[in-house]
Parts: C-alpha cells; structure tokens; sequence
C-alpha cells in the first residue's frame, strides 16, 4: 500500500481511537458500514435509477439501490426516497432547485442561531444569492419563539421554510412549523441531519406527518456513511396533487434534480453502506443508543453548568456552552491539547463573529458509539470545566 497515506491512516487511526470526540456531527461506523464503503461497488457507474440506468451492467446495483430505499422508507415513514445526494448541501439544493424559481422567497434559521449555510445564508451560498431569503432568529434563551416565526411568514410569505438545524440543542416543534407553513401555503422542509438518530430511535418526535420533505444527511447521530437522502412525505404528495394535479409530479421533480440537474453518477458504495446503517438502525439496539445519546447529553449539560458555566441546552444530543466574548477558539485549542476535540461556535446573539465565536458545541453520538454513559460524562464534564475555568 502508498505507505505515505498508509501512514496518514495509521496516525488518525490512532487520533479518533485515542482522543475525546464531542463534534456532534460526527460518529464512528460500523466495521460492516465502513467494509461495504470499501467495496467494488465504488467501481460501478450508474447515472440514472433502478431500471432506468444510462450505462450497462447495473443488475445488482439496482438492487442495492432499491434495498436501500425500501429499508429507508421504512424507518422514515416516507412514501418516496431519493438515496443519491452526495451529502447535505446537494440534497437541499436539489430540494430548492425542484420547487423554487430563481428570485423566490425562501425562509431558514439564521447560521449565528444555529441554522445551515443552505437555508438562505445571504449573499455567498447558492441558497441566498439565487433565492431572496429571510431568516428567523431565537431568543435570549437560545429558543425559537413560534410566534415570531409566524408572523414573519405571514408578512414575508415565503415559497418555502427549512426546518432544521445544526447547533440548536432543543427539541424542534414540527407541528408548530406545519401550521405556520401552511398558512401562508409553504413548502415545508424539515432537515433533520442533526437529529435523525434520535428521529428514528423515537427520542425526539417525527417531522414526518408535518412537513413536505425530509433530508438528512446519514453520517452523523444516524452512524452511517457519508451521503443524504430526500424522502417526500404523505403530505408532500398531497400537496404536489393540489399544486401539480399529480401526486407522484413531486418525486419526478426531486429526482430530476437531484439527477441530471446537479449531481452525476451515484456513488453506488455509499448507497449500499446506507443500506447497511438503515438496517442498523431499525433495531432495538440502535433505539437504546438513542435513548442513551439523550441521557448522556443532559449530564455533560447539568455538570458544566453546575460548574458555573452559561449552557444552551439540552434536549437533544448537542449544547452550546458560552465560554466568554470571542473565546471559542482558544478554548477548542485548549481541549484539544487536553485530548478533548469540540468545535468553535457562535452562540445566540453572537457579539463576536463566526470566525471569532464565543462558544463551544458538545455532541455526545459519537463518544457514546463508544459506549459512554452517564458515569463517563459526569467526570468528563468536571474535567472540562476545569479546563474551560483555568483563565
Ligand atoms: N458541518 C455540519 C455540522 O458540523 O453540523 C453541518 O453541515
């Protein structure tokens, strides 16, 4: 083997399996997961669909392909599945792509409040510099305040809202959105990347019977490999039936723009490794996981805060932690040189920038991938605040 990226591997090997690891966006896979990423299925070109493929000798990953829509379809509760997206940047803006014109109006959670870069961020991402966007903000407490959100739709009229998240440690209200929504008669896309697992392992209530569309990515609480996916829920066909006359018109528009209109050939290994991770995650141990993810999240949360620090959160697998003006960096610098790997964040009502946060993000999916539990993350929590409160 290259021994030069055979070293690479062996050092960060040694890294992730070494090292405290609270980005809450990343996990460890299955050694079946990360054997099938490796597979001859990577050699395979597929542009196009089960049954509908543009080159030869797709038979088996046809098959691979619908096993994974149907297993994911399952576990989604949705009606159709795309399994294509590279990740989710792509998946929301083939999302947008399908059923917004250029100059359409497209409302998302502020990045500094925990939102996306794709849900509208203004000028320097495909989803604010092609759509006029408006943003939500949230509260002192770090909380999305309803109301506000709902008067502001109802001003703005936005084409359509992105629920989701990426830094917000509370449980997010899907009803709430869909009613809101729907009063001004919105496409509703939840994007449930952070909070999949918990979704499917029924410690954070399903989008599903609320919103339009569901994308996720499957690499993080979901502990699959890299990759998302778009499902169309039952009230996305019942809307695509009133605006389109068709309730399947819906799934051709995802599909097409996920595949010609901004992505090639699937990446077929990815696909099958999602296949893996779905069946993974339709057990009873999974569920446990993501009981266990919960409870881990509220101890670290309860032990900082009772060493004196200021946490947003938590209800879910992740908290934001003030560690004072401008200070995130330095402080992710600072546990990481005590084996404890965080990332920088803003947090709400940010007076620094994101290059210059104030705070940190913890997630707790992947240390308890390695099975942490409460007893781990109290002390961890002790030995963190130490850390964070030395100057
Ligand atoms: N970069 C991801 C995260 O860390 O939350 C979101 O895309």
């Amino acid at each position: 083997m290259d021994q030069q990226i055979k070293d690479l591997i062996n050092k960060e090997e040694k890294r992730q399996k070494e090292l405290v690891h609270l980005i809450p966006s990343e996990n460890f896979v299955s050694e079946e997961v990360a054997m099938v990423l490796g597979s001859c299925l990577t050699n395979k070109y597929a542009e196009g669909y089960p049954g509908k493929r543009y080159y030869q000798g797709n038979e088996f990953i046809d098959e691979v392909e619908s096993l994974a829509i149907e297993r994911g379809k399952k576990i989604f509760g949705v009606e159709h599945l795309n399994v294509q997206p590279y990740s989710g940047s792509p998946a929301n803006s083939a999302i947008q792509m399908a059923l917004l014109e250029r100059g359409d109006k497209i409302c998302g959670l502020k990045l500094s409040a925990g939102g996306h870069l794709t849900h509208g961020h203004p000028k320097i991402t495909f989803s604010g510099k092609f759509f006029e966007s408006v943003q939500y903000d949230v509260e002192e407490d770090g909380r999305i305040d309803y109301d506000k959100l709902e008067q502001l739709v109802l001003q703005e009229k936005p084409k359509m809202i992105m629920a989701g998240t990426t830094a917000y440690p509370y449980v997010l209200d899907f009803k709430r959105f869909g009613e809101i929504a729907d009063k001004v008669g919105a496409w509703l896309v939840a994007d449930v990347s952070h909070i999949i697992g918990l979704i499917v392992g029924e410690v954070h209530p399903s989008p599903t019977p609320y919103v339009h569309l569901i994308m996720s990515t499957t690499h993080k609480s979901l502990r699959g490999p890299r990759g998302a996916f778009i499902g169309i829920t039952k009230k996305g066909l019942e809307k695509s039936k009133e605006l389109f006359g068709d309730e399947l018109e819906i799934a051709k528009k995802i599909d097409r723009a996920v595949f010609p209109g901004l992505q090639g050939g699937p990446h077929e290994n990815n696909i099958a490794a999602m296949a893996v991770c779905f069946a993974e995650a339709d057990t009873q141990e999974f569920k446990d996981y993501a009981a266990q993810i919960v409870k881990n999240a509220k101890i670290l949360a309860d032990t900082l805060r009772n060493n004196g620090l200021k946490v947003f959160g938590t209800e879910n697998h992740l908290m934001v932690v003030d560690v004072g003006l401008e200070r995130g960096k330095e402080i992710a610098i600072k546990l990481e040189q005590n084996g404890i790997v965080v990332n920088a964040n803003t947090i709400p009502h940010e007076q620094g920038s994101p290059f210059k946060p104030s705070g940190i993000r913890l997630g707790t999916p992947a240390m308890t991938t390695r099975g942490w539990k409460e007893k781990e993350f109290e002390e961890l929590g002790n030995r963190m605040a130490k850390i964070i409160n030395s100057n």
